[in-house]
């Protein structure tokens, strides 16, 4: 199949060349990747879809969360595309979506298109195949994507930094210890769910959303003039589910009435552009082989004690440049 043929496939929406394109750019063979770059490069680029991150500690309830968001979605017309970043090692073998039985009613629909991660390389480079992934559910026509991660690490702020609003999944009672919350999570928040207030869980999901409401007060806005939604539901009872969706659409018109969505999506691909300029330099700097033998030359002085690391730093720049 050539890339012009994938493309038109795409762009027709079906699943297949979809799937075959994800393959694709996942791959990490040279021609490959060319054939990929060529391929995004062919493809529309969209502003009229919503990308929602999606993240919480294990067990929070991501998969039946999405599973009832994702129907909904469907319901109201939407295609909806669910895809996931996770840094779990292939040792441990968390494959954030290998519940797929979770989501069985959704992955049985047509408008649904779940894609499971990549096994897990480096956190970047699962972060960049999710970005173009993205773009190619886009450019088959799903208007709503759904980025999974675990919250663990730093997956969170990798894929806060892909998507257009950012959910955090919460676990009633943790408002115990907030402490325990690592602050940056919430200052990347747009939206933070109570989940599984149900049974005799629903008054301590009440008593977190005060505490979590008083934490968000302390905090500087992420965008003047708007405040986190706080909410809670419990996704096995398929209750509070719309009024998820409402709040993350107000987010959404507040983005957009301020002109800040687009500016948004253009600072993350610039941002984007500037640390795989970054990553690809430092690379190349550290593996050259010209600069081997100085390096190692330097690094033998240093040890000697005849040069200090700002000496030596200097000494480097002046070499590669
Ligand atoms: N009571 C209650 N249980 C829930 C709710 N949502 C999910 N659960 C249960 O919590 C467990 C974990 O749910 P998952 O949806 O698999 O959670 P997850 O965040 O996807 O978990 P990982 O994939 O392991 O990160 C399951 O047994 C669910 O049935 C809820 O709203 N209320
Ligand atoms: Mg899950």
């Amino acid at each position: 199949m050539t890339i012009a043929q994938l493309a038109e496939g795409i762009s027709s929406g079906k699943r297949r060349p979809l799937a075959k394109a994800i393959t694709l750019i996942e791959s990490n063979r040279e021609d490959d990747q060319k054939k990929a770059a060529e391929l995004l490069s062919t493809l529309p680029k969209r502003d009229d879809t919503l990308r929602l991150g999606i993240s919480g500690v294990p067990g929070v309830g991501k998969s039946t969360f999405i599973e009832a968001l994702g129907n909904l979605l469907i319901n109201q017309g939407h295609r909806v595309a669910v895809l996931a970043v996770d840094p779990s090692s292939p040792t441990t073998g968390g494959s954030i979506l290998g519940d797929k039985t979770r989501m069985e009613e959704l992955s049985g629909k047509e408008e649904a298109f779940i894609r499971p991660s990549p096994t897990a390389g480096t956190l970047g480079g699962v972060a960049k195949k999710t970005r173009e992934s993205i773009r190619l559910c886009e450019a088959a026509g799903y208007d709503i994507i759904l980025v999974e991660t675990v919250g663990v690490g730093q997956s969170e702020f990798e894929v806060a930094s892909m998507v257009d609003c950012f959910l955090v999944l919460m676990l009633p009672g943790a408002g115990d210890s907030l402490q325990g919350i690592k602050r940056g999570i919430l200052e990347i928040t747009d939206v933070l769910v109570i989940n599984k207030a149900d049974g005799d869980q629903k008054k301590l999901a009440e008593m977190a959303k005060s505490e979590y409401k008083h934490a968000f007060h302390m905090l500087a806005p992420k965008y003047p003039g708007t405040e986190a939604a706080i909410l809670t539901i419990s996704a096995l009872q398929k209750s509070g589910i719309e009024e998820v969706w409402e709040a993350v659409n107000t987010f959404k018109q507040h983005l957009l009435g301020n002109d800040l969505f687009i500016k948004n999506r253009n600072k993350q691909e610039l941002n984007w552009f500037k640390r795989l300029v970054e990553d690809e330099l430092l690379h190349k700097v550290w593996n050259q082989k010209s600069t081997q033998k100085f390096v190692n030359e330097l690094k033998q002085s240093m040890l000697a004690g005849e040069l200090s690391p700002t000496e030596a730093a200097r000494r480097m720049m002046d070499e590669i440049s």
